[in-house]
């Protein structure tokens, strides 16, 4: 089969409130800016959502940046590649990403969306953007397949344990309210934000309302500093399944301290950028579990072979999230459903963000699948972009790219 070849590449960029207002220790949203990556080639269509925020806060990239290089540099060179590849060099080497579990489970069929990286390599950093356009062009390629992302990737589940990532509340009142309230929706996982300030009180509050078998960890999003090591290690009596990047994104060596100072697990998000960052950040003992977000690896490829490497150093895994709409979530809950993803994930309803989703909106099941997502079977993403509203969410006319 010849490699699709891109036509066009359309960036759509939507303003979707959030139900409540989220806060962490960076700042606060009730807004997502979303930009959507959509892709038509010869033989068929995708999208893709960039994880950016609307400011450089979680991390350096932030949407108006990642929809300029998309718009300037990487969008470009995609197109043109794929006419030169398509139409010089036949197929493309997939054999990068057929890190295969066994002769089919993962497919080396994917030769399109396998370029990607290579192909837009000449971009420093960036990942965020490039990673929207990999999803997008995967997603296309995995529709004229007729295959889905589950099955592509590998999944062994057909349904996901669900976690919710908490905001900081106003007050603990409204805090231990809205935790009671997933609780009662079936979460299998809370995740609660702390910062300086915010640490202690809340986390021993919220241990009081799960009993001592509820899942709980942290997040810090790298509000804290070296001399906070003997406050966090005091964390360690609330039973918590982890504590997430307490320190700089930089900063591996102050992980490596609390590590050895606590109990609970340390496990880094802004830190871990692409498996290289993940293997050596468990070589020296910053992080023994690793939050998976394949935005901000550059996309789903790379975060399969993180992934695979974690699994093969016996590291768990769980799948992060970035608020995204039903386009991202379609795709991150595919992934979730491997096997090295053993903890809950950042994979909420959506419900929990917006009160409308740009897709079929994901519901948490019922009965045995109380507090889980079904991973989605059909081709692609598995989800149908609701492109009307799309355009009636849309602040400004999408950007077109084309040959
Ligand atoms: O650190 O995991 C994080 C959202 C935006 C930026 C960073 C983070 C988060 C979350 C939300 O925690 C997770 C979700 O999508 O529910
Ligand atoms: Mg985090």
């Amino acid at each position: 089969m010849n490699d699709p070849v891109i036509e066009r590449i359309e960036l759509h960029r939507l303003e979707v409130p959030l139900v409540r207002p989220f806060e962490t220790s960076f700042g606060r949203e009730t807004v997502r800016e979303v930009l959507l990556v959509h892709v038509v080639t010869d033989s068929g269509e995708g999208w893709g959502e960039c994880v950016a925020g609307r400011d450089p806060f979680y991390s350096g990239e932030y949407v108006d940046g990642a929809a300029s290089v998309i718009e300037r540099y990487l969008g470009p060179a995609l197109i043109a590649e794929r006419g030169r590849a398509a139409t010089e060099h036949g197929s493309t080497d997939a054999a990068s990403w057929a890190t295969t579990d066994g002769p089919g489970s993962r497919g080396a069929s994917v030769p399109l969306a396998a370029s990607v990286a290579s192909t837009l390599a000449f971009v420093a950093g960036h990942r965020m953007a490039k990673g929207a356009l990999e999803a997008a062009v995967l997603d296309a390629e995995l529709r004229a397949q007729g295959r889905s992302m589950g099955e592509a990737f590998g999944a062994t589940r057909d349904w996901v344990d669900c976690g919710v990532s908490v905001g900081i509340a106003p007050t603990l009142d409204e805090l231990l309210d809205e935790v009671a309230g997933y609780v009662e929706e079936g979460y299998r996982r809370i995740k609660l934000k702390i910062k300086p300030g915010w640490d202690l009180v809340p986390v021993g509050a919220v241990r009081e309302l799960l009993g001592p078998d509820g899942l709980l960890q942290v997040d810090a999003n790298t509000a804290y500093s070296a001399d906070d090591i003997p406050l966090l290690a005091s964390l360690d009596a609330f039973g918590l399944l982890l504590i997430e990047q307490p320190f700089a994104e930089e900063d591996l060596a102050t992980h490596v301290r609390l590590a050895e100072a606590c109990e609970t697990p340390v496990c880094l998000d802004e830190s871990i950028l692409d498996v290289m960052t993940a293997i050596d950040a468990i070589d020296r003992g910053a992080t023994s579990v690793v939050n998976i977000k394949p935005g901000r690896m550059g996309g789903y490829l790379e975060a399969l072979r993180v992934h695979d490497a974690c699994r093969a150093l016996d590291v768990p895994v769980w799948c992060g999230g970035m608020l995204e709409t039903g386009i991202g979530r379609a795709a991150n809950v595919a992934l979730a459903a491997l096997p090295g993803f053993t903890l809950p994930g950042d994979t909420s309803a959506s419900g929990r963000y917006f009160a409308e989703d740009v897709t079929e909106p994901f519901m948490l099941g019922s009965g045995a699948h109380r507090g889980q997502l079904e991973v989605p079977a059909t081709p692609g993403t598995g989800v149908t972009v609701r492109e009307q509203l799309v355009r009636e969410w849309a602040g400004r006319p999408p950007v077109v790219l084309t040959r």
